[in-house]
């Protein structure tokens, strides 16, 4: 009985010490302890020569011990289970150095609104963002635009099919107009962002744009605030040679109104064909803020007085860059694409 003991104590170290670290070390393992010609049924075959008082104990003895044995290969078997399988993911070399991602560029229409933005930001205006899908009020009504003005027509604006209240924004003055509705003056931002248009798309027409315009409300605001606020802007833009001169015109949220032309950056003046021999070019439109867009935004016309203007990032890129077709901007043909680095 104590040499059945020892015995057991001895194999227990035995197994304990194994290494197994394969399926095949694993099954000599089984096969030498748990086999049917194995340490167990050996030692197991023992219990005919214990006497009958001490086999009770002897049994027991035997039992644990090869509870001990099975649960000891189930603990190495479960262990191989798991190495082997993390053998087989890690074909993957997590010590190899990555593969480098090729460095993207930013977008041209993103290059220059970032630095339209920045030379307004420089003369204390803030950027405003609003929705793209906007109701009637905010695009069209506030803006004193007349209930049969063309814009409003179906062939000018996309509607929303659900509701004939909703379209997609056709300029980022609905983003001035929320604003206003704030009443927090004086006002000092600019509204950069996606527009739409129903236009039949072509080299120079498109159904979605990006456009910025500014608005600046406070007291004693002046035409004179407007010219020179844009005369620094051109300046910054296009350089201190660059000429400006504005002609008059129409909107029906300004007056007076006036589109800005500045002298022609590809003949510096002299004629060619971008500036079709004129030597200007044609960049922006604005204007004072018309009293009534005030008023129906819950500002005293008699107090407060105000300038806007709007401008299309697509054209004044095309004339920063030379692109001459309009469409190059929505294909993301990385070949026209990674042409703008920045410095
Ligand atoms: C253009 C002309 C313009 C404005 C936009 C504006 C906004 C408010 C009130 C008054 Cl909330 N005016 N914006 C004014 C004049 C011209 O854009 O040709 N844009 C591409």
């Amino acid at each position: 009985m104590d040499q059945l003991l020892a015995q057991i104590e001895q194999y227990k170290k035995e197994i304990e010490a194994s290494v197994v670290t394969n399926k095949e070390e694993l099954e000599a393992f089984r096969i030498k302890y748990l086999g049917t010609k194995g340490l167990m049924k050996s030692i197991m075959g023992e219990m005919k020569n214990v006497p009958v008082d001490q086999k009770k104990e002897a049994g027991q003895m035997l039992n644990e011990f090869k509870v001990f044995t099975e649960s000891f290969f189930e603990t190495l078997s479960a262990n191989i289970g798991s190495t082997e399988s993390t053998a087989a993911s890690s074909s993957i070399d997590t010590t190899l150095p990555g593969q480098p991602l090729p460095l993207g560029t930013r977008h041209p229409i993103s290059i220059v609104q970032n630095k339209i933005i920045s030379i307004f930001q420089r003369l204390g205006f803030s950027v405003a963002e609003g929705p793209e899908i906007e109701d009637d009020w905010h695009n069209f009504t506030a803006l004193n635009l007349p209930e049969n003005h063309p814009a409003r027509d179906m062939q000018d604006t996309f509607y929303i099919s659900q509701n004939p209240d909703w379209l997609l924004r056709t300029h980022t003055s609905s983003v001035q107009i929320r604003e206003m509705e704030k009443n927090e003056l004086p006002l000092r931002i600019i509204c950069p962002g996606r527009v739409y248009r129903n236009e039949t798309i072509s080299a120079r027409a498109h159904c979605f744009f990006n456009q910025v315009e500014g608005l600046y409300i406070a007291e004693n605001v002046s035409f004179a605030d407007l010219k020179q606020t844009l005369y620094f802007f051109v300046k910054e833009m296009f350089g201190q040679d660059v000429k400006i001169r504005f002609r008059p015109s129409y909107f029906p949220f300004t007056e007076p109104s006036a589109e800005m032309d500045i002298s022609c950056l590809i003949c510096g003046g002299e004629g060619c064909s971008v500036c079709k021999r004129t030597g200007w070019v044609e960049i922006l439109g604005c204007g004072m803020v018309h009293p009534s867009v005030l008023d129906n935004c819950g500002i005293d016309s008699n107090k407060y007085t105000g300038f806007a203007f709007g401008l299309g990032i697509e054209r004044i890129t095309m004339l920063s860059y030379q692109v001459k077709d309009l469409r190059l901007f929505s294909e993301n043909d990385v070949r026209f694409l990674k042409q703008f680095t920045q410095a």
